[in-house]
């Protein structure tokens, strides 16, 4: 079995991303029932809230799943204790540097699997002990780094031992092809799962992800240091208005961003939400249950049909 495998226990090497407010138990259980490895995520909420959330995934499933902690949050030093009481086997996290949490969940026996933009990330997370990590490109929707998949994955790759997954622009069994060609030994996915039939989000939400076009994704908030991928709108507009006349600091930012992608997840508001989406979202077409997205990208991959090593 391949390394990856072994650590995330799941049957395809195919990560779901930990996307804030939208992977919630629903969509984490189907998409590990559907032999991928879902990723309930913590985004700002507090450790009470992930908690209730991870017990609702195991009733749904019994599959394996991990936990996704947004470093940025104010509530990540609770949530980083509480996925060790829940007993909580895999960790990944977003948005900084998780270096001050590996000691406490390597000793607790958790395999952690941090989201890197840059190769010097990488190489340090290595270095202190990261059993994987995730390679995540510009190409990505909400919080990204500078760097597209096609060339942070190789240099990735040139740079460390550990297992690589790819991330950001993959929605297909092409781009899963092209992540391994690339020296990935899986990919993660968030875009194509949110016009899937399980995910929480509005329906307006996974209308808007199928209607998209290639350039219909912006980012925001660059310069802020807290760049977001979203679909463009009224909202996305207003941002990037506000970013321009003033300064705004992280936590305002934070706090703005969370806030509107909240209207979007949930009430459905595609004018004054903000609608966190990556540039694949050109390549999904309709909406589909997560076993027809997963079964599509790997039975179709060239990699399982035995026509590339
Ligand atoms: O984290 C994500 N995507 C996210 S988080 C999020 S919620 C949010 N909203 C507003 C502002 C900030 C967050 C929405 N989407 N993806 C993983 C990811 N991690 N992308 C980039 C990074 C990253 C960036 C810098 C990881 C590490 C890092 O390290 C900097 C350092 O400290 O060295």
């Amino acid at each position: 079995m391949s390394e990856l495998l072994e650590i995330l226990g799941s049957k395809y090497p195919i990560l779901q991303g930990g996307m804030a407010n939208i992977a919630t138990h629903q969509l984490v259980a189907a998409v590990s029932s559907a032999g991928g490895f879902g990723i309930l995520a913590s985004g700002g909420w507090d450790a009470e809230r992930v908690r209730d959330e991870i017990r609702k995934t195991r009733e749904l499933t019994d599959k394996p799943f991990g936990v996704n902690v947004m470093l940025m949050s104010p509530h990540a030093k609770a949530i980083s204790d509480m996925v060790i009481e829940e007993n909580i086997k895999v960790v990944t996290t977003g948005a900084g540097n998780p270096g001050i949490y590996l000691e406490k969940w390597h000793k607790a026996g958790i395999k952690v699997i941090p989201v890197v933009p840059s190769v010097a990330l990488a190489k340090r997370l290595e270095r202190n002990g990261a059993d994987a990590l995730i390679v995540e490109g510009t190409e990505a929707g909400g919080h990204i780094g500078e760097s597209t998949t096609f060339t942070l994955v190789p240099q990735v790759r040139d740079a460390v031992k550990i297992p690589v997954i790819a991330a950001g622009g993959i929605a297909d069994s092409r781009g899963f092809d092209a992540a391994l060609m690339l020296g990935a030994n899986g990919v993660q996915i968030g875009t194509v799962l949110l016009a899937s039939h399980e995910c929480p989000v509005h329906e307006n939400y996974k209308k808007r992800v199928v209607k998209a076009k290639d350039t219909d994704t912006v980012v925001t908030g660059r310069g802020t240091g807290a760049p977001v991928r979203v679909i463009k709108n009224k909202m996305s507009r207003k941002y990037l208005e506000l970013t321009k006349e003033k300064e705004i600091d992280l936590e305002e930012m934070e706090k703005l961003t969370l806030g509107s992608l909240s209207r979007a997840v949930y009430d459905g508001d595609m004018d004054g939400g903000s609608i966190m989406a990556g540039q694949s979202a050109g390549l999904v077409k309709e909406i589909r249950t997560c076993k027809e997205i997963l079964d599509d990208i790997y039975l179709n991959s060239k990699h399982y049909r035995g026509l590339v090593k």
